[in-house]
């Protein structure tokens, strides 16, 4: 399916194309001759095709990645970026930032980062707001926004904390230094490393999407929130979450798939 068959006919996005592999939608960030930078069109345009996606029901799984050989996305646009002042301008840049990562980290289908080179600041932050991460081994990453007078504002301060650690995050931010693909993945910071960073996305996606979809984004949910709480208040949500997915027909598929040793047919009810 093209781009033109998958969207509304109004869609007509400049600066990210999307492809679509059957239940597999490949959403890349296409500006490199600015290194995929995320200007404000870019968020407004990654925004809509996420609000598209959710509410797409053939889709089952997306894969973000950066277009050309050298980055995922270096980050917000830099040139955008200079000419934000004020207190009240600042925040307003950030929150809407963060609105996009949380557009991101709360879609109810698995989302896969394939970062195939410069994964910084912003580029890090949309990485950390996917569920799991593959990175080639050119992959560099991250936040190096002190450099610039600023702080990581798209929710890389608490993001990256809660995937590996204050003490690795405040490293990471501190120094402003880049990680290399092994030594992300040694700190969980990535989750595989192979050469060709979107085919091995594909790869994980597709293993993904055999399982039944409703598990897929209660188990989504579960963490996310849980993440946000305290343990007990965490057991709560999942088993709030654990009572809605045993009401699921899928639920008695794959049960009786299992009894009856044959491939599960889930429908996604
Ligand atoms: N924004 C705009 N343009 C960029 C960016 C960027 N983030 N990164 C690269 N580019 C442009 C370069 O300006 C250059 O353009 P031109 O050819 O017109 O000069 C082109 O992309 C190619 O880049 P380089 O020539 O610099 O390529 P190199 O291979 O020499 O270097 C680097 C690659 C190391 C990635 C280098 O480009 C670099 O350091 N880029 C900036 C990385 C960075 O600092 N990113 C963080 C940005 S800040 C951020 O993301 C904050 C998010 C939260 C904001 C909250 C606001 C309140």
């Amino acid at each position: 399916m093209t781009q033109h068959d998958l969207l509304l006919d109004e869609f007509d996005f400049e600066n990210i194309t999307l492809d679509q592999h059957g239940p597999l939608v490949v959403l890349t960030v296409n500006r490199p001759k600015a290194l995929n930078a995320l200007n404000g069109e870019t968020i407004g345009e990654i925004s809509q095709a996420l609000d598209m996606i959710a509410d797409n029901a053939e889709i089952s799984a997306l894969i973000i990645t950066g277009g050309g050989e050298k980055a995922f996305v270096a980050g917000a646009d830099i040139s955008e970026l200079a000419a934000v002042d004020g207190v009240y301008g600042g925040r307003e840049v950030s929150l809407a930032g963060q609105d996009l990562m949380n557009q991101v980290s709360t879609l109810p289908i698995p989302v896969i980062a394939a970062i195939g080179g410069f994964a910084l600041g912003g580029g890090l932050e949309l990485a950390l707001a996917c569920d799991v991460r593959v990175a080639s081994p050119k992959a560099k990453l991250g936040l190096p926004e002190v450099t610039l007078g600023l702080i990581p504002g798209y929710g890389g301060t608490q993001r990256l904390a809660r995937l590996i650690g204050a003490g690795r995050a405040l490293d990471m931010m501190l120094t402003a230094r880049q990680v290399g693909a092994e030594e992300a993945l040694s700190m969980g910071l990535v989750n595989y490393v192979a050469d060709d960073a979107l085919s091995k996305a594909r790869e994980v996606a597709e293993q993904m999407i055999k399982n039944a979809p409703i598990a897929l984004s209660l188990v989504k949910e579960a963490v996310r929130r849980g993440l946000d709480t305290g343990l007990d208040a965490g057991l709560e949500i999942e088993a709030d979450l654990f009572g809605m997915v045993v009401a699921t027909k899928d639920f008695r598929e794959g049960t009786s798939a299992f009894l009856e040793k044959r491939r599960a047919d889930f429908k996604g009810e």
